[in-house]
């Protein structure tokens, strides 16, 4: 139901969807339940002539259970949503499985960095790649990623994925995707970070392994076209190797030129 408004692209996607599936049709259940009761009652107890209305008080066992009972059952459903919500949480949140592959995110005011480890697999090598607002990914790796901002809260957020995660400044996050289906997803800052945070997106490319090494050749090579600035419809100069947001493609400078 819900990748028909945004494409489920992760290994634990469908998991996200299985619950929003499951509260969305446990509230639907009450909504028309509890408006199908009340506009009966409206319509069998409204005015007729020669019936005075009832004052009640509510008090007596037989009245309040109307309340009670319902109450329990709201609980009970609660619960099972809280249980079906820690399996899942356990799985995305509090476990960390084998990596294939790793990148660095970073958030600032207003851009994202990605470091993507290169050929060995490793961060922090000669062979890093690090792009502005475009993050790069191989189809069925499993990637670990390191979270991290340079100034306030930012909030790593790819819809497709069903992953969003807090940038906290001062602090490395770990986690982990998968990604399931090559394509160019969104990401949006999801967490407010100033007057920009608005249009603090980038692209996500997910690729098959050749298109994978010809991109990171391309954007090597200085002639890569990136998928962020061609939805905005400018081109990009594309240093090979950026230890940082490379400034004359940055958000702030975008920014200060229009304020
Ligand atoms: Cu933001």
């Amino acid at each position: 139901m819900i990748e028909f408004f945004v494409a489920n692209a992760s290994s634990f996607a469908p998991d996200i969807d299985n619950l929003f599936e499951v509260v969305t049709w446990i509230i639907a259940f009450w909504f028309f339940l509890v408006f199908g009761t009340f506009i009966y009652l409206i319509l069998k107890f409204r005015r007729k002539k020669g019936i005075k209305a009832q004052y009640i008080a509510g008090e007596k066992h037989s009245e309040t259970k109307w309340t009670h009972y319902p109450h329990y059952a709201v609980i009970a459903f609660d619960v099972a949503i809280i249980a079906l919500n820690i399996f899942v949480w356990v799985d995305i949140k509090q476990t960390l499985p084998p990596r294939d592959n790793i990148i660095r995110v970073i958030g600032q005011q207003w851009s994202w960095t990605f470091v993507h480890a290169g050929p060995d697999g490793e961060l922090d090598t000669a062979d890093d790649i690090a792009t502005a607002n475009d993050l790069h990914v191989k189809v069925n790796n499993t990637y670990h990623f390191e979270l991290q901002s340079r100034d306030v809260l930012h909030n790593f957020s790819v819809p497709a994925f069903r992953l969003r995660q807090d940038a906290v400044p001062g602090r490395t996050i770990n986690g982990w995707f998968k990604p399931t289906k090559t394509g160019t997803f969104d990401l949006q800052c999801a967490e407010m970070c100033g007057y920009g945070h608005g249009i603090m997106g980038a692209a996500v490319t997910v690729h098959s392994e050749e298109s994978y090494k010809a991109t990171m050749g391309q954007i090597e090579n200085g002639t890569y076209e990136s998928h962020y600035q061609k939805r905005r419809g400018t081109k990009t100069e594309y240093p090979s190797r950026l230890t940082h947001v490379n400034s004359e493609n940055s958000f702030s400078k975008i920014l200060a030129s229009i304020f």
